[in-house]
């Protein structure tokens, strides 16, 4: 992708139906605002084009408002300067721009942590966990005005040590407790070894009961979440079947590929098609649909073992995240928590040069938020091509809003077609100046701001002149979200 388009217009007018309008985009050296202007151009994309056609009188279900999330790891809590604390105004400002999320912490520290019931001292260590902690978190967690999903330690099995924890962190969180959770990833407790190499769903579930027994006895009032599985999708239905009446959340995690030693993965596997995910998707959808349970995709990333550099860090990542995010919403997901930290590799928010600052995960989740949150799905269909690239859809307040997500090496036309005459054009670009970059990414022409704000103010606007058939470029390695009125 070492090009890149910049702002011009020139007209040319394609009559092979009398209903096709051609949007474009041309390289030019300023950038100007593009205002309403008729029949813009088509770029040269070397005859590139991919069909997409949207079917508006077919609504599918509506993406939660807190479809968006982030995952945590307990061990980031136990600290006694947190980086989830209340005075961290820029990560409060990052997590804000994105509207109303979901917040969980677990993750393999939760498993390992000893809860103390006492207060952080300057003699506790970072393997436990404190009443402090808790409560510099859940002032975090009601700044931002997340509701949490907590886990809880299986790891080291003990009901009663975990009632308290529970009681603790309910009383803390109050209303911003959003559920609880027993043990991270249980499917993969025996290679963790935290069990026998024996351990089986069933046991799990036996478990999960005592727990759940213990923990409501203390607090009656709470939710619960499960199974949160690493990848095992076996164990979903059978949790489902036996546990649907105490959850009102049903989770599994999802990492692209991994581990990130593995020297084989780069920037492109994680563009490649993922038959995987459709069927993880599928098993989740189905169990979830059994007795109208949601689900949630709990925790998440590009490459498991904490993200690979020059893969999870760079603007491939966004593409990734972007696809990904809108796969889950179109499997009928209510929604998903990338996981990461202060730092490592995947983190959607980074410390750099002590500033908690927006990765390129991060710009897909501000591309998918004002492209996707809150609106009703539309069935969307790309026509046959070798290239690599989707669209997906949905309709919000009368707007219909596409996101077409180039992966390609090639710059793409796609050419859309709608049912509702159009009669205003936005594009709000998700763009890098290489697939490559770890910096330098906007989404509509903006960068986040040093303070954690963000504009989202796309200058590219362009009449539709009541026409069904549209052409919109994208550039290579990139993605766009056209609103169409
Ligand atoms: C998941 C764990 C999490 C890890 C992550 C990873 O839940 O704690 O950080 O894998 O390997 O399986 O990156």
């Amino acid at each position: 992708m070492s090009k890149i388009y910049c702002y011009g217009i020139k007209t040319i007018i394609i009559n092979r139906t009398s209903a096709l309008i051609i949007i474009a985009l041309v390289l030019s050296c300023h950038k100007q605002p593009i205002v309403n202007q008729s029949l813009p151009s088509l770029p040269e994309t070397n005859g590139y084009i991919v069909s997409v056609a949207l079917n508006q009188n077919q609504l599918g279900y509506t993406i939660p408002e807190n479809f968006l999330g982030f995952s945590y790891e307990t061990g980031i809590l136990a600290n006694t300067n947190p980086f989830l604390n209340t005075n961290n105004t820029i990560l409060i400002q990052l997590f804000k721009n994105l509207g109303n999320g979901v917040l969980r912490v677990g993750g393999n520290s939760s498993d390992l942590i000893d809860w103390t019931g006492k207060t952080r001292t300057l003699k506790t260590g970072p393997d436990s966990l404190t009443t402090t902690d808790i409560d510099n978190f859940s002032a975090f967690a009601k700044a931002v005005g997340w509701p949490v999903i907590f886990g809880l330690n299986l790891g080291k099995y003990s009901p009663s040590i975990v009632a308290n924890e529970a009681s603790y962190v309910s009383n803390s969180l109050q209303n911003n407790l959003y559920s609880l959770q027993f043990g991270n990833e249980p499917d993969i407790f025996l290679s963790s070894k935290y069990r026998a190499s024996n351990y089986t769903n069933i046991e799990y579930q036996d478990e999960w009961t005592s727990y759940y027994t213990a923990v409501k006895n203390a607090v009656p009032n709470v939710h619960f979440s499960g199974p949160d599985i690493a990848y095992n999708q076996e164990w979903i239905t059978p949790f489902e079947a036996t546990k649907y009446q105490n959850l009102s959340l049903l989770d599994g995690h999802y990492y692209r590929t991994g581990p990130a030693t593995d020297a084989t993965i780069n920037h492109q596997t994680i563009l490649k098609t993922d038959i995987k995910l459709l069927t993880y998707l599928e098993t989740l959808n189905k169990a979830s649909s059994l007795h109208n349970l949601p689900y949630r995709i709990s925790e998440c990333n590009s490459v498991y073992g904490g993200g690979k550099t020059g893969v999870s860090d760079v603007f491939a990542s966004a593409l990734w995240s972007l696809e990904f995010m809108w796969t889950v919403a179109e499997n009928n997901g209510k929604g998903v928590n990338f996981h990461g930290g202060a730092g490592g590799p995947y983190s959607p928010i980074a410390v750099v040069n002590g500033m908690p600052t927006a990765r390129p995960e991060y710009y897909a989740m501000l591309a998918f938020k004002y492209g996707g949150i809150g609106g009703k799905i539309v069935p969307t269909t790309v026509g046959y091509s070798t290239f690599n690239c989707s669209a997906h859809a949905c309709i919000n307040g009368g707007i219909t809003f596409l996101t077409l997500i180039n992966k390609d090496a090639n710059n793409l036309s796609f050419n859309i077609q709608v049912n509702n005459p159009v009669t205003k054009v936005n594009i709000s670009r998700l763009f890098a100046p290489s697939i490559t970059s770890t910096t330098g990414i906007t989404y509509a022409e903006h960068s986040v701001n040093a303070d954690g704000t963000f504009l989202n103010a796309s200058t590219e606007n362009y009449a539709g002149e009541n026409k069904t058939n549209l052409i919109i470029n994208v550039a290579a390695g990139s993605a766009a979200v056209v609103m169409l009125k």
